[in-house]
């Protein structure tokens, strides 16, 4: 260790975990501009960007027990997704809306992250839902006595929903195996945080008989730590933690939505300077992990995955017309 920051090992996260940590977040944050960029060429009907929140999100899952823990998470964790097992090319099969994307085969609008095989459970578009399903998740996982976490992801808007109430206090008391966190960067849309929140999101959590903690969610090591006590304390069966990310949307809310109308150029330049992944970039040089070449490297491997996930989406079919009441009505035995 050089010049030496070495909190990961403290976290007991080895140099190919910081590597991996570091490539989701690249490939996230490369899917979005090219999906942003797709939209305004009128080849993406509707976009919702994740770039700012790839700390918050690849952090938090980093916690978690692939194929074994469950997750429900919302719109937004594209980066998510990717660190649980989704592939550039899935998340463009989806926003073509083709046969083979993985959440719905073509049939729901982008970003409504579903996979049988990676335990990621469909969300549904009116926000929180997702949060009930993780409690009744979590509920059964505590009946059966199986060896499960289950974490949910939502923003600060979604925290003024009944059903955000409903499953913390549903999951305090049966002391559910679950984990909520909330990637809160501070606009719903275009209604700020000030306007949303009464107090801090992370206190609510006492009424609810469960810790709440803060967390910088531009910061992935932090959003690493506060997750793995939370998951290790839902393990050990001592039930749900409520974990708040503060973070910031570099883009609008979704590709119709106009920021301009609602915050300052100004505040988005300073958000950008905390950049997240330039941030890693720093502890990753810092560490003697990687030098500036191996962080170009990694830079144009990411990028020319993001564009062979393009092209194999483009170059994928739509799904057949005949098709399309599959799943919606029961199927004739
Ligand atoms: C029940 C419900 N009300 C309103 C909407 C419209 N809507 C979609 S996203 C959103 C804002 C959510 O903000 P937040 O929870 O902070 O998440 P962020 O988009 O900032 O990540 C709203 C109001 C909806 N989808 N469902
Ligand atoms: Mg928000």
């Amino acid at each position: 260790m050089g010049k030496g920051q070495d909190g990961h090992t403290e976290l007991g996260l080895k140099q190919e975990d910081l590597l991996a940590m570091h490539r989701f977040m690249l490939l996230a944050r490369y899917c979005d501009e090219r999906q942003w960029a797709l939209n305004r060429q009128g080849k993406a009907p509707f976009v919702v960007p994740v770039s700012g929140h790839e700390a918050a999100q690849v952090g938090s899952i980093w916690a978690f027990e692939r194929g074994k823990d469950v997750f429900c998470p919302y719109y937004r964790d594209m980066a998510l997704c990717l660190a649980a097992g989704f592939t550039p090319k899935d998340v463009f099969a989806g926003l073509f809306g083709k046969f083979d994307d993985p959440s719905s085969g073509g049939r729901q609008m982008p970003a409504h992250w579903g996979s049988r095989k990676l335990n990621i459970i469909t969300g549904s578009s009116p926000i929180s839902t997702q949060i009930l399903h993780a409690a009744g998740i979590a509920y059964s996982k505590k009946y059966k006595h199986e060896d499960s976490v289950v974490g949910t992801w939502f923003g600060e808007g979604g925290t003024s929903e009944g059903d955000w109430h409903g499953a913390m206090n549903f999951a305090g008391i049966h002391k559910l195996p679950l984990v909520f966190f909330c990637e809160n960067n501070q606009y719903a849309i275009s209604v700020h945080e000030s306007k949303q929140v009464a107090g801090r999101v992370y206190k609510r959590a006492e009424g609810y008989g469960m810790p709440g903690f803060e967390g910088d969610g531009n910061d992935v090591l932090e959003s690493y730590r506060l997750a793995k006590d939370a998951v290790d304390r839902a393990r050990a069966g001592e039930g749900p933690s409520l974990i708040e990310l503060r973070t910031y949307r570099f883009y609008s809310h979704t590709s119709d939505d106009d920021d301009r109308t609602y915050r300052s150029r100004e505040e988005v330049e300073e958000w950008r300077k905390k950049d997240p992944i330039l941030r890693f970039e720093k502890y990753l040089t810092d560490a003697d992990v990687l030098d500036d070449k191996g962080l170009e490297s990694m830079r144009e491997e990411a990028k020319s995955d993001v564009a062979d996930g393009v092209k194999q989406a483009n170059e994928s079919e739509f799904p057949d017309p005949s098709t399309g009441a599959l799943h919606v009505f029961q199927e004739a035995q």
